[in-house]
């Protein structure tokens, strides 16, 4: 039995956490709430995260945000041999790091977050078409080198086995798709057999919020 509580929905960071939960087969409640709507400022949920961020995941007494770290948490708990995201050899482990630091800071914070900032939102973040302009193409040089490693046709990032760094990856390049950026085919193709996955299927649908009413 679980005590799982995920606030958090719509965006790319909390499909995140939905998609660990569902390779997982676990069941959980969710509180669908917003970015940008006021509910991530609520007294409710700022007693949850003083952060004010989603997703974040209550798990009975532990409460855990930043949506890599909770990927990583699920996997730790609750996973079984078959179905871990996250590896227990420490060369593999290490490895699974190097690609969540690149992913979280390479690809999110330093390209698409940017984009999203002063492209998505210019009435908070303001118009700045440089920054933009140098962080798609800044995502491009990043996304040719990652696709090298997969040069050896692995299916996945580590291997043959899908892990939690094949979750943060795939939201990043779905996000990079829906702003029309062209993919390497190796990174094309790594997203759309993530995506054809159950997991991530019905992770789509819990990740919004009628799904919850
Ligand atoms: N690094 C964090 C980023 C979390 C984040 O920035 N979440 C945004 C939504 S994607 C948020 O909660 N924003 C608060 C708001 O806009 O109200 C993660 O990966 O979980």
């Amino acid at each position: 039995m679980t005590d799982l509580l995920l606030w958090g929905a719509t965006t790319s960071r909390t499909i995140r956490a939905h998609w660990a939960l569902h390779e997982l087969g676990l069941p959980y409640r969710c509180e669908p709430i917003l970015p940008r709507s006021g509910q991530t400022k609520s007294e409710r949920f700022t007693a949850v995260n003083l952060r004010q961020k989603i997703p974040t995941l209550v798990d009975g007494d532990f409460t855990i945000s930043e949506s890599a770290a909770i990927v990583s948490y699920l996997s730790s708990v609750y996973s079984r041999p078959d179905n871990a995201l996250v590896p227990s050899d420490p060369k593999q482990r290490a490895r699974y790091d190097e690609w969540v630091s690149f992913i979280l800071m390479e690809l999110d914070a330093t390209s698409m977050y940017v984009v999203r900032r002063h492209h998505g939102l210019p009435e908070i973040y303001g118009e700045a078409p440089v920054a933009v302009e140098a962080a798609f193409a800044y995502f491009q040089r990043q996304i040719g080198a990652a696709a090298q490693a997969m040069s050896d046709r692995r299916a996945w990032l580590l291997g043959d086995r899908f892990t939690g760094v094949d979750i943060l990856m795939t939201t990043c390049l779905t996000w990079a798709t829906r702003l029309d950026q062209p993919l390497p085919p190796a990174l094309a193709a790594l997203r759309d057999r993530a995506t054809a996955r159950p997991a991530y299927v019905a992770a789509s649908a819990a990740n919004l919020p009628e799904y919850w009413a």
